[in-house]
């Protein structure tokens, strides 16, 4: 049997619609409106279009959004200049600097620049932190996506064998981390798959739910799934250009061969990145109505 498709365009359309609403009465009851900072250093045409995106539904659920785009050879000083001026700025609740950054800056000391109660990304340590110990924190946007996807597409983590493939800071140890909480949408049993395991198919075959953010295409083939499996692929990667100038992507699962063995797969596009651009809008909202509280 052919899998479900699980599309995170329509569940990130649904936030959307609800976050608008939240949107709007804080704009009616609080004279709070979200702001956002998307800060872009050169011109790589992956970020361009991503930031573009996050630009755009900033702009459709009435935040205040800004795009500040700086040159490839901006100095590490002048960036962190930077950060500290919206640190500073009320009218932003969040900031993102969008990653990769060029080889002369320092990414860590950038993500530590960022005030954590501005960090949407949950990039920050002190996020990474109260993440690994369960404390209310900002959920880095692409492991939120995935455990959102999940929950509304009433998949059930619970006693559930997570293998997740990839170890990076932005997907595979947050989203680990996250399934393994004593909480709803969570309390699985985790395993994690990287470069250096010895026999990934003999892990990847085990899981209930696979979780693929390997980065190379078609890294998980059909040989390496059971029936039945619930996978989530988290890749993007851009592997030509169409006729007309589009990128043609492709996700880190061989889609066609492994959807015939899965009972439900997300997409390549349309399955978890829409749904990090959302999560990056809901935790703008939060940043912002956290500000109420203090
Ligand atoms: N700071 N850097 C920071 N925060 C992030 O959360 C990101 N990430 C990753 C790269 N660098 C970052 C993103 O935003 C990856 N990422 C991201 C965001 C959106 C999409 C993919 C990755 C996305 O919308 N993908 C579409 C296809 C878009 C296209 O045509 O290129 C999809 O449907 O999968």
């Amino acid at each position: 049997m052919a899998a479900k498709i699980i599309s995170g365009t329509q569940v990130a359309k649904e936030i959307r619609e609800e976050l608008k609403k939240e949107v709007e009465e804080l704009k009616g009851k609080h004279n709070l409106v979200p702001g956002l900072v998307t800060i872009l250093v050169g011109e790589n045409p992956a970020s361009v279009s991503y930031v573009t995106a996050k630009q755009k539904t900033a702009h459709e659920l009435g935040f205040y959004s800004v795009q500040d785009n700086q040159p490839e050879d901006i100095s590490e000083e002048t960036l962190l200049a930077l950060i500290d001026k919206y640190n500073k700025d009320d009218s932003i609740h969040g900031i993102l600097v969008q990653l990769p950054l060029p080889k002369h800056i320092d990414e860590t000391k950038v993500i530590y620049a960022i005030d954590p109660d501005k960090d949407v990304d949950g990039f920050h340590p002190v996020n990474v932190g109260r993440l690994m110990i369960g404390a209310k924190c900002f959920l880095p946007c692409t492991p939120h996506g995935i455990q959102q996807l999940l929950i509304r597409s009433g998949i059930e983590t619970e006693g559930a064998e997570v293998v997740i493939v990839g170890r990076s800071n932005i997907v595979g140890k947050p989203i680990a981390n996250m399934l393994m909480q004593k909480k709803p949408g969570a309390n699985a049993t985790v395993t994690v798959c990287h470069t250096r395991t010895k026999d990934m198919a003999f892990h990847t075959k085990r899981a209930d739910i696979l979780i693929v953010a390997a980065g190379a295409p078609k890294a998980v083939t059909a040989d390496m799934v059971k029936e039945g499996v619930v996978v989530i692929d988290v890749g993007v990667n851009r592997i030509g250009k169409s006729a007309s100038g589009k990128a043609i992507l492709c996700g880190d699962v061989d889609f066609d061969a492994v959807k015939e063995k899965a009972s439900a797969i997300t997409p390549v596009p349309g399955g978890v990145g829409p749904m990090t651009i959302t999560m990056l809008m809901l935790n703008t909202v939060q940043a912002a109505k956290n500000t109420l509280e203090g």
